[in-house]
């Protein structure tokens, strides 16, 4: 029997119909991230195999090491983005400043992420892509709330699309077969209450005592909590968003606001998380509502089910 399978490409230009005087535009930049995406998918399958591995030697504006899979990644966006004509700007996790694309120019910019938990590479751990856009804009730096859209892309058993553009999320699943991304996760909605909690316990000691409660509380439970901590965010969030739970990467007595940043990596999850009815709190506020300071801004956060940060909210 004859079973439509709807793909990304399919799904997006449906969804470009509800936008009233849409002009194809936003279209082309998603098809863009999304044939991306499946270059970096194929080149890490075979990371081992080629001369792809290891370091750069170079660090990024965090003093990190740049892995060659992340210089890759971030060059191949970084171009079939400037060459889509969809994009103003760019601003990329491993770039020290913002590119402007000047021929070709278009209407929204757009934070990547290139290969988030790129360290995890060598030891054949899933990885991803964060990206987040906007409409072009005076003031380069907006709050996540005025974000159009945003995803991630998580290279793992299966490469997985998820992204959000105000209307739910949809997950969508790469078959190799056809190089198309079909949908798999249809409008996902995290559930209320999770049995899961995403931390990396080797800080604990350096946490607040709030947040050294407030991990207590899935250890002290009657039916204590799950711990599951992968160490690439698009990953923990992933698990998160479809299991339930809470990922959480707090401030730290050396690290006053934490390491995850704020319009590469929190604002998009935040509002992805925030689209499939969960939540985010990053310093007491929604992180969307933070008007950035710097685009290497960092702040706390935790997100995921209604229920655990409600809690977290009540500490
Ligand atoms: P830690 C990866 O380097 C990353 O930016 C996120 O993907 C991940 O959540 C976090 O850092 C892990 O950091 O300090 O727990 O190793």
């Amino acid at each position: 029997m004859y079973k439509k399978v709807i793909t990304l490409t399919e799904f997006i230009l449906k969804e470009e119909r509800n936008f009233t005087g849409s002009t194809g535009s936003f279209t082309l930049l998603l098809t863009q991230i999304e044939n991306a995406s499946k270059i970096i998918a194929s080149h890490i399958k075979k990371a081992g195999l080629v001369d792809i591995l290891g370091q750069t030697g170079q660090k990024n504006a965090y003093d990190e090491e740049v892995q060659r899979l992340d210089e890759f990644s971030n060059h191949l966006l970084v171009d079939i983005l400037s060459e889509s004509g969809q994009a103003h700007a760019i601003a990329s996790e491993e770039l020290d400043k913002p590119f402007f694309i000047k021929k070709h120019s278009g209407n929204y910019t757009v934070f990547l992420d290139p290969l988030d938990g790129s360290s995890n590479i060598d030891i054949n751990i899933n990885v991803g892509t964060i990206f987040s856009i906007y409409r072009k804009s005076e003031s380069f730096l907006e709050p996540g709330i005025k974000q159009v859209a945003a995803g991630y892309i998580i290279y793992g058993p299966s490469v997985i699309f998820v992204y959000s553009c105000g209307n739910g999320v949809n997950g969508f699943t790469l078959d190799p077969s056809m190089g198309s991304f079909l949908l798999s996760h249809p409008n996902i909605r995290i559930p209320k209450r999770g049995s899961i909690y995403s931390v990396n316990e080797g800080y604990f000691p350096l946490f607040s005592k709030k947040d050294q409660d407030y991990i207590g509380s899935f250890k002290d439970a009657i039916k204590p909590y799950k711990l599951r901590y992968v160490g690439t965010m698009v990953s923990d969030v992933h698990r998160t968003l479809l299991k339930g739970g809470v990922f959480m990467y707090p401030a730290d007595s050396k690290h006053s606001q934490g390491k995850l940043r704020l319009m590469y990596e929190v604002n998009p999850m935040s509002f992805i998380m925030q689209q499939a009815g969960g939540m985010a709190i990053s310093n007491g506020k929604n992180p969307l509502d933070i008007v950035p300071s710097d685009f290497t801004q960092k702040v706390p956060v935790v997100m995921g089910s209604k229920e655990e940060v409600e809690k977290y909210m009540e500490l």
